[in-house]
């Protein structure tokens, strides 16, 4: 479903009308950070999930790349991410806020170039396909490594970190998987390249330390369901064949949400399927999104609050 607004600087314009100049500094450089956000249908109405977490971790994104300034705050941010949802009128939706390099800084730096802001949304459901919730997906270890912490910045959703996700991802897909585990420059496990991963293996639940990885805002949600239920986390270096021979592996992700891994490398893991944890797990988090976990209530941000400002959109 596609949306009819968009959010652009300020204001909502028809989304045909979302357009950036060819000359646009982002579009030859990578020089832009986003966040993916989603919104559920929840009995208070649409509801964001982790919203301030989401913008937050944009505004780190801004500083990261080195934006000395931004002209929103994430309260700005978050009624403008809000006024989206409205205006399309949508109950559940992908957000896609986008800061990027807009004119000038064709010298490569940054301080040079004018900072545009964007927010899009969209549906966006079943990112691995309708059966993935319950059959599992099938990875494979990439050829292609995670970025090294000093090449490009792993804790900024930078656009430009993602081109490395394509290069894994695509080789996947063209080899018949559904998805590229990469591992780090040390040759650790890192994360997928749009989702983190976590591992099971006689009841504990692993994953990657924050080393090398986004720190992922649905990660971070399964450790506190995994930790409330009762299972111990454990955040440790992981190997390769630490993940073959585990009995359930998941990869957590806004877009992706809660999916197992049924195989790696031509492996079978675990049974096969989504694993048992795992779908406990994946039940806990589809009820906290919506609403239905009360002791969750305080991630959902309803956006039918009354509201001050609503910008008009352009004819
Ligand atoms: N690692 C990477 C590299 C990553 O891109 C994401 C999100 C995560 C981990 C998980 O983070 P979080 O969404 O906060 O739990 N990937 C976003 C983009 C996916 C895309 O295909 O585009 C997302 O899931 O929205």
């Amino acid at each position: 479903m596609e949306s009819k607004f968009t959010w652009m600087d300020g204001r909502l314009v028809p989304t045909a009308e979302a357009n950036v100049p060819f000359l646009t500094n982002a579009l030859h450089y990578g020089t832009a950070v986003f966040e993916g956000i989603r919104c559920y249908n929840t009995e208070r109405g649409p509801a964001i999930f982790r919203h301030r977490e989401h913008m937050e971790r944009l505004v780190n994104s801004i500083q990261v790349l080195g934006v000395r300034e931004l002209a929103y705050s994430v309260d700005q941010l978050m009624q403008a991410a809000r006024e989206t949802v409205r205006a399309n009128n949508f109950t559940e939706c992908y957000i896609r806020p986008l800061i990027y390099a807009a004119q000038g800084g064709f010298n490569l730096v940054i301080d040079n170039a004018t900072i545009g802001v964007g927010i899009a949304a969209w549906f966006w459901k079943d990112y691995y396909g309708p059966e993935a919730l319950a059959k599992g997906v099938r990875v494979n270890v990439s050829s292609f490594t995670r970025h090294h912490p000093n090449v490009m910045m792993t804790k900024a959703k930078i656009s430009g970190n993602y081109a490395n996700s394509f290069l894994a991802r695509t080789e996947s897909m063209r080899l018949g998987f559904d998805e590229a585990i990469m591992l780090d420059p040390t040759g650790y496990v890192a994360e997928c390249s749009g989702d983190n991963l976590f591992m099971i293996r006689g009841g504990k639940i692993y994953t990657p330390t924050r080393m090398t990885v986004l720190e992922g805002i649905t990660r971070d949600s399964l450790i506190t369901i995994a930790t409330d239920l009762g299972y111990d986390v454990i955040e440790q270096p992981l190997s390769r064949d630490q993940l073959y021979i585990a009995d359930e592996v998941f990869m957590t992700g806004t877009a992706a949400e809660v999916v197992g891994v049924r195989e790696i490398d031509f492996r079978t893991i675990g049974e096969g399927k989504t694993g048992r944890i795992t779908t406990i797990l994946q039940r806990v988090f589809h009820a906290a999104v919506r609403g239905q976990e009360p002791r969750y209530a305080e991630w959902l941000d309803p956006v039918n609050l009354p509201v001050t400002t609503i910008a008009a959109p352009a004819e």
